[in-house]
C-alpha cells in the first residue's frame, strides 16, 4: 500500500499521523503550507476539495476525514488495535460515535475557542464567540474527565485512536488559554498519551515542519502546544 499523509503541523492532522505511526504503517508525508493558503489552491484542493488537513492518499486515491481514515486504518491494520475489537455492529457504530464526539463536537469547539476570526468580524465579537466556546467547551471536558475516573485511556487500560483525538483536543485548546485545572483526569490522560513512541514520532515530525517553515519565512500557526 502506498500512503501519503497531507498535515500541517499542529493541525488535526496529528490524530491520523498518530494512527499511522500506531500502525506501523509504511508513509510519506506531505507538508501543506497553510499560512500560504496553499490548502486552498487548485493542485491541494485535488486532493480535498474541502481545503482541509488530513488528506490520506492511498494507491491514489484520497480519503478525507478523521473519523473516516481512523476507521479504515483501523480496518487495515486489525493488529495493532487502533479501536478495541469490536463484539458486534452496533458495538462499531458506538466506536464511530466516539471518534464523531471529536471531530463534529469537539473540534469546531476547539476552532472557536483557538481562531475565534473565522467566526467574528470586530474584537468584541470574537471575545464573544471565545467565550461562549469556553462554557460549551467545560461541559464537553466534564463528560471526559468523567469517563476516565479509574481507568487511563478512553475505552480502559488499552490506547486507541479516540485517545490520540482526546490528546490532540487537549493540546489546542491548552494553547488557546482555555483552563484546564478542573480535569485532572483528562491532563494525566495527555501526560499518557504523549509518552507513547508514536506520538514522541508524530510530534518529532511537527517540530522539524515548524523549523522547515521558519527557515522559509513562513509564519506557522501558534507553535502546536506540548504538555511538556
Ligand atoms: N472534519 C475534518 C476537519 C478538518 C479540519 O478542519 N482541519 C483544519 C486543521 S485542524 C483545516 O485544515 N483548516 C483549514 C481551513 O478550514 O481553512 C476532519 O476531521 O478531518
Amino acid at each position: 500500500m502506498n500512503i501519503g499523509l497531507f498535515y500541517s503541523p499542529g493541525s488535526c492532522a496529528r490524530v491520523t499521523a498518530i494512527a499511522l505511526e500506531e500502525a506501523g504503517a509504511d508513509f510519506e508525508v506531505h507538508l501543506v503550507r497553510m499560512a500560504t493558503g496553499e490548502h486552498k489552491q487548485p493542485d491541494y484542493l485535488s486532493i480535498n476539495p474541502k481545503g482541509k488537513v488530513p488528506a490520506l492518499v492511498i494507491d491514489g486515491r484520497s480519503l478525507t476525514e478523521n473519523v473516516a481514515i481512523l476507521s479504515y486504518l483501523n480496518t487495515c491494520y486489525p493488529e495493532a488495535r487502533l479501536l478495541p475489537e469490536a463484539g458486534d455492529e452496533f458495538e462499531r457504530m458506538a466506536q464511530v460515535a466516539d471518534l464523531c464526539f471529536c471531530s463534529a463536537t469537539l473540534h469546531p469547539i476547539v476552532t472557536r475557542i483557538c481562531i475565534p476570526r473565522f467566526f467574528a468580524q470586530t474584537d468584541d465579537a470574537r471575545n464573544q464567540v471565545r467565550e461562549a466556546a469556553i462554557t460549551m467547551m467545560r461541559d464537553q471536558f466534564q463528560i471526559v474527565e468523567k469517563r476516565l475516573e479509574g481507568k487511563p485511556f478512553w475505552y480502559g487500560q488499552d490506547w486507541s485512536v479516540m485517545d490520540g483525538y482526546l490528546y490532540w483536543v487537549w493540546c489546542r485548546v491548552l494553547g488557546g488559554g482555555f483552563p484546564v485545572e478542573a480535569y485532572p483526569r483528562f491532563a494525566a490522560h495527555a501526560r499518557a498519551v504523549e509518552a507513547r513512541p508514536s506520538v514522541v514520532r508524530a510530534l518529532e515530525r511537527e517540530r522539524l515542519a515548524i523549523a522547515q517553515l521558519r527557515s522559509e519565512g513562513i509564519a506557522v500557526m501558534p507553535a502546536p502546544p506540548f504538555n511538556s
